[in-house]
């Protein structure tokens, strides 16, 4: 595996430098996070970004992510063109030999939880998701604020985009997703760059929307729409955890024995015990639900080489910054899955 670190630019609290005295870190995750939404990521910004990262001795692994415009998501005309653009985008990647991008078909929110700094018996700070608290919030009354809505919707705009997706069920979002992956793959192909589609996250309705990358027969499903290696996952173990029917790890495994996973996202999540709320975790196996040893000796024992990052962290040791996103705790985990990774090749050997 090539243990990666997400890293949101320039203006990142979190600096290249940081993140390369992390042991055994060898790749950055970021993206061109200033260009608006549907619109095609230059050769040359793209380039200014590869040098950047590498100038710290790093290199480049993937992006995360390339955004997928809601017009495609609901199947408007205008998909057409912004297609066009993503395509026009992927090549550009390619061209710049980044080979790897990341994304998500969720609609409207992206990641949602109901509080990014939930007090931790340690003291610590983590996102949590509690079933109840969300169930009592309407996105449309824009009375409670969720954390991680995009706040760039007004009331009435987050009113007219939930109106228009009441007109998309399950099934069409899926015709969407098809005819956006029909185009895009041959063209990622062509480009060299390897598509890695993210989880829902957390992977089942929320606000009565539509979600579908959700569960292994629904993953099963995705990576038949088009049949190619170009055509991957993103493993976010802790995402698929998060619905207590799902087994990640045997999701995980479905996944590397067809040779789709093009990325992985390694962190853990404690599920509550009450219905499907749970909180983020400390990366061990002993602090969370998913036995991360399985993950790293599933992907050990699939020869598998691709990019690896821990995903969310706790808030530790009195830093403060993006939720999900310090150093300290993420940098625990990078570390504590390198360790995994040394131990279960070692005794692979014996
Ligand atoms: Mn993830």
């Amino acid at each position: 595996m090539e243990m990666t670190f997400r890293w949101y630019g320039n203006d990142d609290q979190v600096t290249l430098e940081n993140i390369r005295q992390i042991p055994g870190m060898k790749g950055i995750v970021t993206a061109i996070y200033d260009v608006p939404v549907g619109e095609v990521w230059s050769r040359e910004r793209i380039r200014q970004l590869k040098q950047d990262v590498e100038a710290s001795g790093l290199k480049l692994s993937v992006i995360e992510s390339v955004p997928v415009h809601e017009d495609i998501k609901l199947g408007k005309p205008t998909r057409d063109q912004l297609i066009d653009n993503y395509i026009q985008t992927i090549k550009n990647l390619g061209a710049e030999g980044v080979n790897i991008v990341c994304y998500n078909f969720m609609p409207v929110f992206d990641w949602t939880r109901t509080d990014l700094a939930y007090e931790l018996p340690d003291g610590s700070n983590a996102l949590i998701f509690d079933e109840e608290v969300a169930k009592k919030m309407d996105p449309v009354k824009g009375e409670l604020s969720l954390p991680g809505w995009d706040s760039s919707y007004t009331k009435d705009e987050m009113k007219a985009i939930m109106d228009e997706y009441s007109k998309v069920d399950e099934e069409k979002l899926w015709e969407h997703l098809e005819y956006f992956i029909k185009r895009v793959i041959p063209a990622a192909e062509e480009a060299g760059v390897k598509m890695a589609i993210h989880p829902d996250d957390p992977p089942y309705s929320i606000f009565g929307l539509p979600r579908i990358i959700t569960c292994k027969e629904n993953l099963v499903r995705f990576v038949e729409l088009y049949d190619s290696p170009n055509n991957g996952v993103t493993v976010c173990v802790g995402s698929y955890a998060s619905d207590p029917n799902n087994d990640a790890v045997e999701m995980l495994k479905e996944m590397l024995k067809r040779n789709r996973v093009n990325f992985m996202h390694a962190r853990n999540i404690r599920l509550t015990g009450k219905g499907k709320s749970f909180e983020e975790s400390a990366h061990p196996t002993e602090y969370g639900s998913i036995d991360m040893y399985e993950v790293v000796k599933a992907l050990h024992d699939a020869n598998w080489e691709g990019p690896i990052r821990p995903d969310h962290g706790r808030m530790i040791w009195g830093e403060t910054g993006r939720p999900g996103y310090g150093l300290f705790d993420r940098a625990l985990g990078a570390t504590y899955l390198h360790g995994l990774a040394e131990a279960v090749a070692k005794n692979a050997k014996q």
